[in-house]
């Protein structure tokens, strides 16, 4: 077992009955160096970078350092997707030209991560740019897409380095030419990067709001961007066309309901293409679970899914029905608010244990498929008429 929890959690996740052995931190060495200890009949128990079970103890070994040079590893082996046919059907390759991230924001993996390994010299290291482009050529050869391709890169911050980024962005153009997408922070965005974005094909960026309080975001979250970054970036990416995506978190520790409205308010302003919004959950490890943890904040509440209204915290500012109830209404308060202002009063009508606004949800499948069975079923004329009156 291996990623984020175990390397974070590990006396947790060791626990768990059929874990024999876990690797902390970065793995394809320490992979390498146990299976080739395997398969020479080599001692292996006492690898750095694993913890074992043996015989009721539990043996801890150091954790490795991080791979320093990203370039010398091989490209990463992606034969295992090959007799899965849905994945080789999809129109997109996604790859990572960076691992770390500088900032400390206190929901997210890498301070927690950063702290269980070996400090924090170097933690951000890139992959060069010819590399990433040479791994990019690779894998579009092997895998060549259909449809109307185009490529994703799961970096933290694609701007973070803008030596990196300008450079990255021209190979991108000159050498791979497919349209892309990237996730940034707003405090990391000007007119030189923007540009270079644009012109190295980039047609949509992944940006986090996360919340409209500028409290929350900079003193519970660490998030480190003030609202005029956050609004500056979506401008500048809107006035060169570039599609965007906001992403939201609702019930955040310390959220009040007037925290909320001025989520949506700062989504209003800065209309993102795509909002994201999600409840607030602790990951364990992370600053903010051991502050909900010392705060007794944390319910027995179990979510489903992540995708779903319920927060698992019980926290003095903010009632949980009260987060999942702004959570059903997010995007329609910031793209539709007279359709939200409409059908909000649905979910203060309760029916049993559910409210009316979930009965109808559920029984008919929510309001966006209703939207889709309209638009395919009204005559084009009404269509558009409705279209023009109702803003829709
Ligand atoms: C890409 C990604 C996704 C993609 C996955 C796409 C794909 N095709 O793989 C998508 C968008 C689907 C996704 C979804 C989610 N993600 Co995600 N995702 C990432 C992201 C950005 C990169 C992961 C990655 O590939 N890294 C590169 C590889 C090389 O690094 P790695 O994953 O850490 O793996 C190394 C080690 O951990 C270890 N290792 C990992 N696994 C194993 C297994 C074994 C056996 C061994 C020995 C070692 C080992 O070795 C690897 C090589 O060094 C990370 C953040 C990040 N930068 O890592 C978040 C991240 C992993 N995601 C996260 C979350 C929360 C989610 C969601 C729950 C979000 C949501 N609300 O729905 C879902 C869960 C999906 C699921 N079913 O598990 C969190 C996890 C937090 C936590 N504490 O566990 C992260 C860390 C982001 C964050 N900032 O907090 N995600
Ligand atoms: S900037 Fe993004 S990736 Fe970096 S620590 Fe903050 S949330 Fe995590």
């Amino acid at each position: 077992m291996g990623g984020v929890w175990p390397t974070t959690m590990p006396e947790k996740a060791i626990e768990i009955p059929d874990i024999i052995g876990l690797a902390r931190g970065e793995a394809e060495y320490a992979m390498l160096d146990l299976v080739n200890a395997m398969e020479n009949g080599k001692p292996y128990m006492d690898l750095e970078g694993f913890w074992f079970r043996r015989n009721g103890e539990i043996v801890k070994n150091p954790p490795r350092s991080y791979i320093m040079e990203l370039d010398d590893m091989p490209f990463p082996d992606r034969t295992i997707f090959e007799d899965q046919p849905y994945m080789n059907r999809l129109p997109f390759r996604e790859f990572i030209g960076s691992r770390g991230c500088p900032f400390q924001c206190s929901n997210c993996f890498h301070h927690s991560w950063r702290n269980h390994l070996t400090g924090n010299k170097n933690y951000v290291r890139f992959k060069s740019p010819d590399r990433l482009i040479a791994e990019i050529k690779d894998t579009l050869d092997r895998y060549p897409m259909k449809g109307e391709p185009c490529i994703g890169f799961h970096d933290a911050t694609f701007t973070l380095n803008r030596k990196w980024t300008l450079e990255t962005c021209e190979l991108l153009k000159k050498e791979i030419d497919i349209p892309w997408w990237c996730n940034t922070r707003a405090s990391n965005m000007d007119e030189e990067l923007a540009d270079a974005l644009k012109a190295g094909g980039c047609f949509e960026v992944h940006v986090g709001i996360e919340s409209g309080d500028p409290k929350i975001r900079n003193e519970v979250l660490r998030k480190k961007v003030d609202n005029e970054q956050i609004v500056n970036a979506f401008k500048m990416l809107k006035e060169r066309d570039m599609y965007t995506f906001g992403f939201n978190m609702l019930g955040l520790p310390y959220e009040t309901e007037e925290a909320i409205l001025r989520t949506v308010e700062i989504n209003r302003q800065v209309q993102p293409d795509t909002i994201f919004c999600s409840v607030f959950n602790p990951f364990p490890g992370t600053d903010l679970y051991d502050l909900v943890i010392e705060k007794g904040w944390l319910s027995d509440r179990q979510v489903e899914s992540y995708f779903n209204h319920n927060s698992v915290l019980d926290q003095p500012s903010i009632d949980h029905e009260l987060v999942a109830h702004y959570h059903k209404f997010f995007k329609l308060m910031v793209k539709k608010p007279w359709l939200a202002a409409l059908l909000r009063p649905l979910d203060r009508v309760r029916i049993g244990n559910r409210t009316l606004y979930d009965y109808i949800d559920d029984q008919f499948g929510g309001v966006g498929v209703w939207r889709k069975r309209l638009s395919r079923t009204l005559p084009r004329p009404i269509k558009q008429l409705l279209k023009r009156v109702l803003k829709l």
